[in-house]
């Protein structure tokens, strides 16, 4: 099953993607997603470069001997680039793989171990009546887990909270990160005012939708340790499904501290690229949930590696699935979440129509859960005349400044 094309596609409907498209000489089109928000002309040019050369005349059936080549030949290893190059390659070649078998991908990855996949939505308010709203709307859309995100008194804007009203129904239609723009935003950051009011915030969503809804939250590494271990302890009434990147997590011991002093399970790893970043924070049960993303962590052959780790110390997958993951990409993690035991929760924020147009997905989300639904492949087509229609365009993600001018994790 020789590669006879390999092209990169850049096109932006809504957001920026980066998707890898590879052709066998039998005709079969396998798909990779190598989106890094903010950074995704870094990646494709990666591909295009450096990557598209080495794959020409290759056996596309050869993915483990593929995934080592283009991290080992490489020398410089690891980093978000690098392994968003190396998943979109690996994607492309599992898609390929399971298009030949004539089965989903789940199927060459062991087989269904679930039903459905659990997927929690986004709610998030600029004060309490626009967050419930939020959330009855997520219910009714069916979602069964919800991350709680709020605006903080003293802070003008916070990460994960639109600055404009809901649509009625408690939509909101403007949240994502990155904003098309020439420079990136600037945002306040004040951690003591966000550690007085988000217990208060739990505390209130338990009072009005009770105990048995499943509630995440996402501290998006702005605290020290030592501020996330008050937190955590703060929240455990509430009884949280998750605390996600509660501190940067670069220095894994940091997380000793925080898991000494808090049971609110803890979930890390978005920003992670190798199983390497999670060693300690695995052995040591550390953390409950792998955060990181199939798109950002070498694909699927990496992922399995990783998550088959994880399952050794009963920690669960919490698989990264924001709107700058393409379907692509989500399609990949959706296979993986239905084969693999330590299934945890898949995040899901819903692509936009726009995106919709330039990616065809068979996947479905009905009843709080998803499926990667049973094409062969990944289930996922790219119409490349929709996306030469929304070419690329500059968007930076925003930054924290505190009070003093100080910059800060965002
Ligand atoms: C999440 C994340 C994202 C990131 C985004 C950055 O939990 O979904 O925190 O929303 O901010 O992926 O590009
Ligand atoms: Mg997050």
């Amino acid at each position: 099953m020789k590669i006879v094309a390999a092209e990169v596609v850049v096109t932006s409907p809504g957001r920026n993607f980066v998707t890898l498209r590879l052709t066998t000489e039998d005709g079969l089109v396998g798909l990779g997603d190598g989106t890094l928000n903010g950074r995704e002309l870094a990646v494709a040019s990666y591909l295009q470069d450096h990557v598209v050369p080495l794959l020409l005349g290759r056996d596309a059936h050869a993915i483990e001997d593929t995934w080592q080549l283009l991290y080992r030949s490489a020398y410089w290893r690891r980093g978000p680039v690098t392994m968003s190059a190396i998943a979109a390659v690996d994607v492309a070649l599992w898609d390929l793989k399971a298009k030949a078998a004539g089965m989903p991908l789940y199927q060459l990855l062991g087989g269904a171990s679930r039903a459905g996949i659990l997927a929690y939505g986004h709610a998030s308010g600029r004060d309490t009546d626009e967050l419930f709203d939020s959330i009855r709307h997520h219910l009714e859309l069916g979602f069964r887990a919800i991350r709680v995100q709020t605006a903080v008194p003293g802070i003008d804007a916070v990460y994960g909270v639109p600055t404009r009203p809901a649509t009625p129904g408690g939509r909101h239609d403007d949240y994502e990160p990155a904003q098309r723009a020439p420079l990136p935003a600037e945002e306040d950051w004040d951690t003591a005012a966000y550690l007085r009011h988000i217990p208060t915030v739990f505390e209130a969503v338990r009072s009005e939708f009770g105990a048995e809804l499943p509630l995440l939250h996402d501290g998006h590494h702005r605290m020290t340790p030592i501020q996330a271990a008050r937190l955590g302890r703060a929240l455990e009434p509430y009884d949280l499904f998750w605390l996600e990147d509660c501190t940067p997590a670069e220095n894994q011991e940091s997380l000793r501290l925080v898991r000494h002093h808090t049971t609110t399970p803890l979930a890390i790893g978005e920003v992670f690229n190798t199983v390497w970043d999670y060693q300690t924070l695995i052995r040591e049960q550390l953390i409950d949930y792998v955060r990181s993303s199939v798109t950002h962590t070498g694909g699927i052959t990496a992922m399995r590696k990783l998550l088959d780790y994880a399952a050794l110390y009963q920690v669960k997958s919490g698989i990264h699935g924001p709107t700058d993951i393409s379907p692509v990409g989500m399609a990949a993690a959706l296979h993986l979440d239905l084969a693999i035991h330590n299934f945890g929760i898949q995040e899901l924020m819903p692509h936009g129509s726009l995106t919709n147009e330039v990616f065809r997905q068979t996947y479905t989300f009905e009843d709080g859960y998803l499926h990667p639904g049973e094409e062969p492949g990944l289930g996922v087509e790219l119409d490349e005349e929709a996306a030469a229609r929304f070419p690329y365009e500059p968007a930076y993600l925003p930054f924290n400044r505190l009070k003093d001018g100080t910059v800060h994790d965002w």
